[in-house]
């Protein structure tokens, strides 16, 4: 572990790396925020004004590339990872790279297999989830085996809101993504074949989008997953997940939180709680314990987590999703096989 500081520049200030901008500023230990850019200057600029030596840089591959950034966290949108990440490995510096990866399974390859040429790994992926401690408790349960063989997982994914700009084929590439990570985590294998079926959408929902969603995953042993995302339920932000054992089941993510009591105004016991609008605020303590993992890894030379190889598996499931969403048909995940990966 190195005595120094880890100095972070950040691709991408919009709500998430601005985010992560507060995150590293204020809750990270071992870490400083340096350098930021964005393609809306007045945005970087605007950010880097509000914290103590940092600057804002107009291009994103001149952060990569300064002698005072040791490591870069990416937040910029999917796709323009592919040219930043592969900077980030041509320069030797370890990333972190929110999902996706990329947009596709062919470019999401091409940086497996430069990563694996460099001969070093350097990406985490963002797979925030893992490092949620209800997930985290969840996966130490079913490895312990206490619970006997994991059969199946259901999975419910609820967003508040998103813009109208958010069409279905996003349900699947920005929201169930995260459904296709935790399943591969859970079970540790790969996703065989995905379905997915389009309910009557909500009348809340933009013009032409299909919203809810309902998918089938079916896992390389035969077990099936099942998934719930429903990106405009008005209400508030709802992720858990339930694992179903040969004895026993368990869940992550139920509301629970709150003081539960029974006394109610009247006669009715009621227990309270209110559900979260945003899924910064729900997984806050993930992306902080995330992020701080990283850094300690980093700072002894190390990659934990998510792997690019998990950000690879995850863009090959969901262009399988999105090729479902337009049939309505199975569709077999076609992944390499990591073990004659050169
Ligand atoms: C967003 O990009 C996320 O990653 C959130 O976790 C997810 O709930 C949301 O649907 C996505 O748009």
């Amino acid at each position: 572990m190195t005595d120094q500081e880890l100095r972070v520049g950040i691709i991408g200030v919009g709500l998430m790396g601005a985010d992560h901008a507060e995150r590293l500023a204020h809750r990270t230990s071992g870490a400083r925020l340096v350098a930021v850019s964005d393609p809306d200057t007045a945005r970087a600029g605007g950010l880097a004004g509000r914290f103590d030596g940092v600057r804002a840089v107009t291009d994103p591959l001149a952060l990569v590339g300064d002698g005072e950034v040791d490591a870069v966290l990416i937040a910029s949108p999917g796709f323009v990872h592919e040219e930043q990440v592969l900077a980030c490995l041509e320069a030797g510096k370890p990333v972190l790279c929110e999902k996706p990866l990329t947009m596709d399974g062919a470019s999401s390859l091409r940086l497996v297999r430069a990563e694996r040429e460099g001969g070093r790994a350097l990406v985490q992926l963002g797979f925030m989830r893992r490092f949620d401690p209800e997930y985290a408790r969840l996966k130490a349960l079913l490895d312990s085996g206490r619970l006997g063989r994991l059969l199946l997982l259901h999975n419910i994914h609820r967003n508040k809101d998103v813009p109208d700009s958010f069409r279905s084929e996003m349900i699947v590439r920005d929201s169930l993504v995260h459904e296709v990570d935790v399943s591969r985590f859970l079970f540790g294998e790969e996703i065989a074949e995905v379905t997915v079926y389009s309910p009557t959408p909500t009348s809340a929902a933009a013009e032409g989008v299909i919203d809810p969603q309902v998918s089938v995953f079916r896992m390389a042993s035969g077990a099936v997953v099942t998934n719930e995302v429903f990106v405009r339920n008005q209400v508030g932000y709802e992720v858990r997940c339930e694992a179903v054992c040969e004895r026993g089941s368990a869940i992550a993510g139920r509301p629970w939180g709150d003081l539960y009591t029974t006394a109610g105004s009247g006669d009715e016991g009621v227990w309270g709680g209110m559900v979260p609008t945003d899924f910064r605020d729900r997984f806050a303590l993930a992306y902080d314990i995330e992020v701080q993992a990283w850094v300690d890894a980093t700072r002894r030379g190390e990659v934990v987590g998510p792997t690019a190889w998990d950000g690879y598996a995850a863009t090959v499931v969901c262009e399988a999703g999105m090729a479902s969403l337009a049939t309505g048909a199975p569709v077999a995940v076609d992944i390499v096989d990591q073990e004659t990966l050169t």
